[in-house]
């Protein structure tokens, strides 16, 4: 009889280490497709006295990525609301990650007609 018992309440607890492993394993998975989708990378580049695309739509915790190469002028990414600043760039680039949805304006100083939007969708 002591047997038995022993022996029946082994089984639940093996079965519920098995079932916490599985769980374990799916959340982990699910952990590592989101990081994924968050580093999605947009690039920017200059043509002419303009950013293109001026019009960005993207998703909370992508990253905008400004490629500054130009024919010798040197530009800026300055957020209209303050929230980023490049220095002035003839070459490189800069990045900026937006975290929260909404709309985010920029410009260059030296050229006051070269702006840009981004649009932060929620994830
Ligand atoms: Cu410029």
């Amino acid at each position: 009889m002591p047997r038995f018992t022993t022996s029946l309440a082994a089984r639940p607890l093996r079965l519920t280490a098995r079932i916490g492993i599985a769980v374990a394993a799916v959340a982990l998975t699910a952990g590592l497709a989101g990081c994924g989708q968050s580093s999605t990378e947009h690039v920017v580049t200059i043509d002419g006295l303009k950013f293109a695309p001026a019009e960005l739509e993207i998703a909370a915790g992508d990253t905008v990525v400004w490629n500054m190469e130009s024919t010798g002028m040197a530009h800026d990414v300055v957020s209209d609301d303050e929230l980023f600043a490049s220095d002035l760039m003839t070459e490189g680039e800069f990045r900026y990650t937006f975290t929260d949805p909404g709309e985010f304006g920029y410009h260059c100083t030296p050229h006051p007609q070269m702006t840009g939007n981004i649009t932060v969708t929620a994830p």
